[in-house]
């Protein structure tokens, strides 16, 4: 390692003294100007990370949901999965390392992780479409050349993409050919065979319109490109495609999820199949509005239900001993897990929220759909259960039993199970409501969600909050838990819990009950105990009518 062209190199991106950062549940993420140095050293760490592993590593330039303003960057491991935990912390070190420590830090990782510095190392780069991603992902590339790394650049790409080509590449093409053209001909292929079957039934010959809310973001550049490959019956159109509104304003699947409403700039028809992305088309909701104006969301849960009976069908034809588990957090409605529970006798387990602790969690099962309830999620396939369930699609010899394997082979294909992909997700979903005959509304009446509201309270030092259980219960602290459990006591069907967000410097508050006017005026009763214990900044929250909440 030349250490003195890395300082030099590194004063041409340099850090901003006194400025720190965390690498949180998305990666860093921060105001597009303040973000070149850690880009610069994630290129580097990238590397390290490439020799440490000898895999080829992904970094992604984006901010998701963020405004268009914001930046981030997070780094993909080998299998197209998030950066490991003890790698996460390196990040941190090395992001905050004044420029003088800079050379010390990268020193102390090579050594504790005993990197061997001859190696090659490749490092797969992709960059969302804000105004500043391109710059910064030209700093990635710097940081990447200054140790001696090789880069690929895919340019434009939405954050699964980037995924699924890191995981092509270190499986040796197994998972699927490492371009942009692989990605569309696998999924698109798996998509053809799936929705065949449905050609024989009711719905058969109907044509699946879907209107698209891209966010003003990547996803709608890449459903162009994608166009070409879907079949004729599959009818998208495309809004918010970023050529004329700013990327996340108004619109995009967090907008959707947080402001319960529909997205501007989308005319919904009464009754019309709608679904949003999000910035970088990692998330998916879908919603309608029925014939008297009314808005219906339908989140992350609710897709995980519907995928989830669709698994459960098939693999009860297919093989009784794989089983299938659904993977939450917090945020899950308790209708859905009610529903899962109790109606579908599937297993649910809930996590911390963040993606890797629910794709951890996924990976204990056969087959583990984990989905956030703002639209974040996937299906993941056991090794022993692909190969079975290929196996058996290839040699069974019972129609019923064969053709149901040749389905779930098609659904392992079309998802992307290296992380949540709206794309993969909105095919699966399209294909799942074909083959069932299920209009939206019929999706959506499987059961009723409970009414809920997302808060935020600012507080001086967000860490103060500590949780428990899944963040489902407060350590301190000390009198928040109590003071939430005796607000609770007082609605029916009502729960709430506060997290300290790993992305905002912000606590979130949120509230089920059996009301909306309850959900609110719980959510506000929490909020205001949280800014009265927890240190709130400003003015404590005030009651609030519900057009008026704060999100
Ligand atoms: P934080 O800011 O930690 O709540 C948010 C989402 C997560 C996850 C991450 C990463 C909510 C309430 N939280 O995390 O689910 O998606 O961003 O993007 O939606
Ligand atoms: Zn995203």
């Amino acid at each position: 390692m030349d250490l003195e062209a890395v300082a030099r190199c590194s004063a041409r991106h340099a850090k901003p003294a006194g400025l720190a950062m965390h690498y949180g549940t998305a990666g860093f993420r921060g105001r597009a100007p303040s973000l070149d140095h850690v880009m610069f050293r994630m290129g580097a760490l990238a590397v390290l990370r490439a020799r440490a592993t000898a895999s080829a590593i992904g970094v992604m330039v984006t901010a998701s949901h963020n405004p268009e303003e914001d930046n981030g960057v997070k780094l993909i491991d080998p299998h197209g999965e998030m950066l490991h935990p003890l790698w996460e912390e390196y990040a941190t070190q090395l992001a905050n390392a004044e420029e003088q420590e800079l050379q010390k830090v990268m020193t102390e990782i090579c050594q504790k992780e005993a990197v061997d510095l001859h190696r090659d190392a490749l490092v797969f780069i992709g960059r969302d479409t804000r105004p500043s991603s391109l710059k910064l992902s030209q700093a990635v590339m710097d940081g990447v050349c200054v140790l001696g790394g090789q880069y690929h650049d895919y340019g434009l790409v939405t954050t699964p993409q980037l995924h699924y080509m890191v995981c092509c590449h270190n499986t040796q093409g197994q998972y699927g050919k490492a371009t942009l053209e692989g990605y569309y001909e696998k999924l698109s292929k798996a998509f053809v065979e799936l929705i065949k079957k449905a050609n024989s039934s009711s719905s058969g010959d109907r044509q699946r319109h879907l209107k698209i809310d891209c966010a003003n973001g990547i996803g709608a550049l890449k459903l162009r490109e994608m166009e070409r490959y879907f079949p004729q019956e599959v009818l998208i159109q495309l809004y918010n495609d970023g050529s004329r509104e700013k990327l996340n304003h108004l619109c995009g699947a967090d907008y959707v999820k947080v402001h319960q409403k529909p997205p501007r700039g989308l005319d919904m028809k009464p009754n019309e199949r709608c679904c949003s992305f999000d910035g970088d088309a990692d998330r998916i909701v879908y919603y309608y509005k029925d014939a008297d104006d009314h808005f219906h969301l339908i989140d992350g849960d609710k897709i995980a239900t519907l995928i989830s009976i669709f698994l459960k069908e098939l693999l009860v034809k297919v093989e009784r001993t794989l089983t299938v588990a659904v993977v939450q957090t917090a945020y899950a409605n308790g209708s859905s897990t009610r529903y899962l529970e109790e109606t579908m006798k599937v297993p649910v387990h809930c996590v911390k929220t963040g993606v890797k602790h629910l794709h951890h969690k996924a990976q204990e099962f056969d087959v583990g759909v984990y989905f956030e309830a703002n639209g974040h999620g996937t299906v993941l396939f056991s090794k022993a259960a692909e190969t079975k369930i290929r196996q058996l699609a290839k040699e069974e010899k019972d129609d019923e039993r064969r053709e149901a394997a040749k389905m779930l082979e098609n659904v392992i294909d079309l998802i992307n199970q290296t992380v949540g992909d709206a794309i993969a997700d909105m095919l699966v979903i399209e294909a799942i409501l074909a083959l069932k005959g299920l209009t939206v509304q019929q999706w959506d009446s499987i059961y009723t969600d409970l009414p809920n509201r997302l808060l935020k309270v600012q507080v001086a030092d967000r860490q103060v909050i500590c949780t428990t259980d899944a963040e489902r219960r407060v350590t301190a602290p000390p009198a928040l838990q109590a003071a939430i459990d005796a607000l609770v006591s007082t609605r029916q069907a009502a729960r709430a819990f506060v997290r300290p967000s790993g992305t905002e410097d912000t606590v979130r508050v949120y509230a089920e009950a059996h009301t909306q006017e309850a959900a609110d005026a719980l959510a506000h009763e929490v909020s205001a105990a949280v800014h009265r214990l927890a240190g709130g900044v400003g003015a404590p929250p005030q009651p609030a009518a519900p057009a008026t909440l704060l999100t």
